[in-house]
């Protein structure tokens, strides 16, 4: 049997080889780092929604939320008439929201450390899902207690067009395609930059259909 000698760095074969582009100072795109796991993280969040639904939120002024959104971890993100705050039970359920599985835990902490982000330790992991058409309008994630952490964003399924825009609301965003499996983790200078989510096409996927998930690690408290 004749053995494959073992790539020397720099030398790796392309299905080994990390995809990095930075978007930013603080932002990194790590392309296809969680494609092999995105089945496994897509039958995951079946689990969770299965017992914290996917449910519309509306924003503090009164408009209904084209993406619909779940939690798991400490405390989840939630919009009503009050405003954009972090809870520990999901206000639909009564119940603490589902504890975060390792394996989530575990991806984002590998990619946020691959990032230049050490010891990054999410508790709360916000999820979205896109049908055609859904869309996530310019923000800025500026309601965890500090901006010391990163963030960390998994794509599955559907592709869609990330808006990545800059300080200001009024900064023009670049378009940047996010694919099955594309992770970006960003923060630092980073941290408070605008950002969206495009009008998503209407494309099959074969993990997820018509749809789009994406999960967002956060440390909240
Ligand atoms: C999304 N992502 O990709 C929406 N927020 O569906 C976000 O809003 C986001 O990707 C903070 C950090 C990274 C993100
Ligand atoms: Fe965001």
């Amino acid at each position: 049997m004749t053995m494959r000698p073992y790539p020397k760095s720099g030398d790796l074969f392309e299905s080994e080889r990390l995809r990095t582009e930075q978007l930013a100072p603080g932002a990194i795109l790590l392309r296809g780092f969680a494609t092999h796991e995105a089945p496994a993280l897509v039958d995951a969040i079946e689990v969770i929604s299965n017992s914290t639904p996917f449910r519309t939120m509306t924003t503090p002024g009164g408009r209904k939320m084209s993406v619909e959104m779940t939690n798991c971890g400490d405390v989840g993100w939630l919009s009503d008439n009050r405003g954009y705050r972090y809870v520990p039970e999901d206000p639909v359920t009564n119940k603490a929201w589902p504890a975060m599985p390792i394996p989530f835990e575990d991806l984002a902490k590998r990619a946020a450390a691959i990032s230049g982000f050490e010891n990054f330790l999410p508790d709360s992991c916000l999820t979205n899902r896109y049908l055609p058409g859904s869309k996530l309008s310019l923000h800025q994630d500026r309601d965890e207690r500090n901006f010391d952490a990163p963030i960390v964003s998994v794509s599955l399924g559907s592709p869609a067009v990330f808006l990545f825009g800059g300080q200001c609301r009024a900064d023009r965003p670049r378009r940047i395609l996010l694919e099955n499996g594309d992770v970006v983790v960003w923060g630092g200078p980073a941290r408070l930059t605008f950002h969206g989510i495009a009008p998503l096409a209407d494309e099959h996927h074969p993990l997820t259909g018509a749809c789009r998930l994406n999960l967002t690690f956060r440390k909240a408290l």
